[in-house]
């Protein structure tokens, strides 16, 4: 996990996230979107249309509609003479060819679904008495609606009937609608240049989702890891197995601390896992007094395809981890075959170990990309180095390394490449979480420093280091600083079928303050254009089944066999809280033409109940009623938004429906509702007694101010009585050995929008938790914030 210093930094989204939401609802500009009959965007079509031509290169036919309505045309012309279809040919071609319009939805009023579709589109008024007056005769044999037959003598009735309420939309002026015409099929992007994309949710109830893979097998199955050790397995109908496809919780370890950074961090599949049914994972583990990271190996049941067998676990490497924080976490195989190891600088802040960190020694482990190669490792040693790793022959350097210079890379992939240049194929792109200025983007080269802890970002961190002529370092793609966000998340180049738009996308976010953003290289100067990426506003995602809304704490990024883009996020980072969803990336604008993407997974055998998917996330912001409000200034304060967002979320429409433009209503708090409905059976919520270190600036995660979670409620603690006894409970309970100091006096500030929840407490030390030791009765106090008790713990 990305590193998150406690409660404060990991509230800041709702700002931010408030703020989108605030101007979903302030613009809310009601535009079209183009939208087909079928409820899908728009698309090129594969074959060249031959009839609605007007329409090849963007619309909503295929060649196969086009086909169809050109023999339609013919039965239509088939009923009137020479003079007739001299006359109305060009009508009734312009009318059939409408289904084809990007605009078909609107001008068929097939948006909404409380109206019945028509069957001829909306005409403007002038067009349409032109075509009264030429065609009349030919209107039974284009309509079967009874209300077009029965006013087809009455000119203006027949016209009204026929017409849009909007006139600059009907047929023919939305044509020369300059608003409805330019950057048709293009991402839209708003006047900042924020690309508004659009999400379908596509798993929830899951606890700190870090990582969805494929197996490479063509069953196009998914497996989820959570990060207390448990990894799931869903089908291509997105139906999830009840019993789990790995279960390593025992072995991991980790708290359920929001913002803990151990447990099950990674996973990854042989590339042939067809043939070898090996796959490896990487977690968190004590061993004795120390704690590790462990790249294991294990291999798939011989009598369930949905199921590890356990016993088959052979540990591939293990590393000590000299802090709890920078684990690293991604594991991967790179096109050359090889596993790469993403590990962290070890912790701590500022990479303090050694005489200059262990990032740029290569005598270690730790805040490096590591490839090995497990192949044939059924005999022999568990891994082999390839024989071009770039350090192999450098006296004390570890032959593992791959490359160095690195903090703490949150998230790496492979890019497919250009599906038909190739172009890109093969690179690896990694986010790496900065220290306390920049976040970064690399793409990673054998044998290169990344430059941590001489730098961060392209700024220099470490001066003395920095300014050695020898560093010869790689800068980062791009880097953004803290006011955007204070840990990266990487993502993945979209490569997929179905968006053909977002083909060569880097698609990345930020697990602080929830953005989405994206990169993309101009091929003739090398150079990466930064978009931040923005949910579609007004009607933009007013497509059945899409959202416009996610949780905040993007933990982590995904690719599906077909290279459909996904991601991670969750409302409460913690690793027992069953808040996470898995959202799939949408781009509104357009899609791959019909067909095209289509794929046949391989059959599954299922030995286990199935659970079928319920989505439970809505769009958000359509269609508000107005409400007389006064305009709200911006404001840290937690509650207002959270009451906001609230009250915005109970204004949007009714999950029930299928409708786009509904406005019933229906009351849902975000945070409760996903409380309430966590179903996976037996999940903990946050327990009673949890602890967790705050601090208000952004530091190291092994101090920080108490906050303890009773009954539902984070508080904070007094420091009357608090000695280094209660202080060794707190740091023990968080997964350190010892207490370095018993903070008095709000040291580490004042936590002054919680309640106080605890004063009085006097431990024997050996206390699981602060509850269990002597304390004044629960939220009975006679302190105040100044007096908030803090920890600094260590090893
Ligand atoms: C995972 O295994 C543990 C024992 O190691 C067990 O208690 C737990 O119920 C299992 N979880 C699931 C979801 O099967
Ligand atoms: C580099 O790392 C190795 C292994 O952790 C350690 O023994 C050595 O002292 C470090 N070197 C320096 C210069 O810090
Ligand atoms: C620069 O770095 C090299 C290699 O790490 C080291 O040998 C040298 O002493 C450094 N020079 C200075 C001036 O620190
Ligand atoms: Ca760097």
């Amino acid at each position: 996990m990305p590193r998150c210093y406690g409660k404060v930094p990991c509230r800041l989204w709702l700002s931010p996230i408030g703020i989108l939401y605030l101007s979903t609802f302030w613009v809310a500009p009601v535009m079209l979107h183009p939208q087909c009959l079928d409820f899908k965007p728009p698309f090129r079509p594969r074959r060249e249309l031959e009839y609605c031509v007007m329409y090849k290169e963007f619309g909503c036919c295929d060649y196969d509609k086009d086909q169809e309505l050109m023999t339609r045309f013919y039965e239509i012309m088939n009923n009137v003479d020479y003079y007739g279809y001299a006359t109305c040919a060009g009508f009734v071609m312009e009318l059939l060819c409408q289904e084809c319009s990007p605009y078909a939805a609107h001008l068929f009023d097939a948006e909404d679904p409380n109206t019945p579709v028509r069957t001829v589109p909306g005409l403007c008024p002038d067009y349409c008495s032109q075509f009264w007056s030429k065609c009349s005769s030919i209107i039974p044999f284009l309509s079967d609606d009874p209300h077009i037959t029965k006013l087809k003598e009455d000119q203006t009735r027949l016209c009204r009937y026929l017409a849009l309420d909007d006139e600059d939309y009907c047929y023919p002026h939305l044509l020369s609608n300059q608003k409805l015409s330019q950057n048709l099929g293009r991402v839209q992007s708003d006047s900042e240049g924020c690309l508004q994309l659009c999400l379908e949710e596509v798993a929830n109830g899951l606890r700190n989702p870090v990582a969805m893979v494929y197996a490479n097998d063509r069953t196009h199955r998914f497996f989820v890891a959570e990060q207390v050790g448990l990894v799931w397995v869903y089908l291509a109908d997105r139906s999830k197995l009840e019993r789990p496809f790995l279960n390593i919780t025992k072995a991991v370890l980790t708290s359920s601390w929001e913002g803990d950074e151990r447990g099950f961090l990674g996973l990854a599949f042989h590339p042939m896992f067809l043939y070898t049914g090996k796959l490896y994972v990487y977690y968190s583990v004590e061993v004795g007094f120390d704690e590790r990271i462990r790249i294991s190996e294990f291999r798939i049941s011989g009598s369930d395809m949905n199921m590890v067998d356990h016993t088959t676990e052979r540990v591939i490497l293990e590393i000590d981890e000299p802090a709890s924080n920078h684990n690293g976490g991604q594991l991967l195989f790179g096109h050359d075959g090889y596993l790469y190891i993403f590990t962290g600088d070890g912790g701590m802040a500022g990479d303090p170990f050694g005489k200059y960190g262990n990032a740029q020694n290569k005598s270690s482990l730790l805040g490096k990309v590591l490839r090995i190669d497990v192949d044939n490792n059924h005999r022999g040693p568990l891994y082999r180095i390839p024989p071009d790793n770039p350090f192999l022959h450098e006296q004390g350097a570890r032959p593992e390394v791959f490359a160095y210079g690195v903090r703490n890379m949150w998230r790496c992939s492979v890019d497919r490449g250009d599906p038909f240049t190739e172009e890109g194929k093969g690179r690896i792109f990694c986010g790496d979480v900065g220290q306390n200025k920049f976040e970064e983007v690399d793409i990673i080269e054998k044998g290169r420093n990344y430059g941590w802890r001489a730098k961060e970002g392209f700024s220099c961190y470490d001066k003395k280091l920095c300014t050695n002529r020898s560093l010869d370092d790689v800068l980062p793609i791009y880097a953004y600083p803290h006011k955007m966000g204070k840990s990266v998340t990487g993502g993945y180049v979209y490569r997929g079928c179905e968006y053909p738009n977002l083909n060569g996308m880097y698609i990345f976010g930020d697990f602080m303050s929830g953005r989405l953003m994206s990169l993309q290289e101009d091929r003739r100067t090398r150079q990466w254009k930064y978009n931040e990426i923005c949910m579609g506003k007004g009607l933009t995602c007013a497509f059945p089944g899409l959202i416009n809304n996610y949780h905040p704490h993007i933990i982590s990024f995904a690719e599906d066999a077909a290279g459909e883009l996904y991601f991670m996020s969750t409302g409460i980072p913690s690793a027992t809280s069953a808040s996470g969803v898995v959202y799939k990336v949408v781009d509104p604008s357009r899609r791959a033409p019909p067909r095209l993407c289509h794929y046949d997974p391989r059959p599954v055998t299922v030995k286990s109940n199935l659970i079928k998917f319920v989505p439970q996330e809505t769009l958000i912001g359509i269609d508000l009623p107005s409400i007389n409000q006064p305009e709200p200034q911006p404001t840290e304060s937690y509650d207002w938004l959270q009451e906001l967002i609230d009250r915005l979320a109970e204004l949007g429409p009714d999950p029930t429906t299928p409708s786009t433009t509904t406005t019933t209503t229906k009351p849902r708090r975000k945070n409760r509702r996903r409380k309430g409905k966590s179903r996976i059976e037996g999940v903990p919520e946050i327990q009673n007694g949890a602890v967790r270190l705050v601090r208000n600036d952004h530091g190291r995660s092994d101090r920080g101010r108490v906050e303890i979670y009773i009954n539902g409620e984070w508080g904070t603690v007094c420091d009357d009585l608090w000695t280094p006894r209660n202080a060794a409970v707190v740091c023990r309970q968080l997964g350190f050995r010892n207490a370095l100091k018993a903070a008095k006096n709000a040291e580490f500030g004042e936590g002054r929008n919680l309640r106080i929840l605890l004063d009085d407490i006097q431990c024997e030390g050996t206390e699981s938790s602060l509850l269990h030791c002597k304390h004044a009765g629960v939220g009975t106090h006679n302190c105040a914030h100044y007096e908030d008790a803090g920890v600094i713990c260590g090893n």
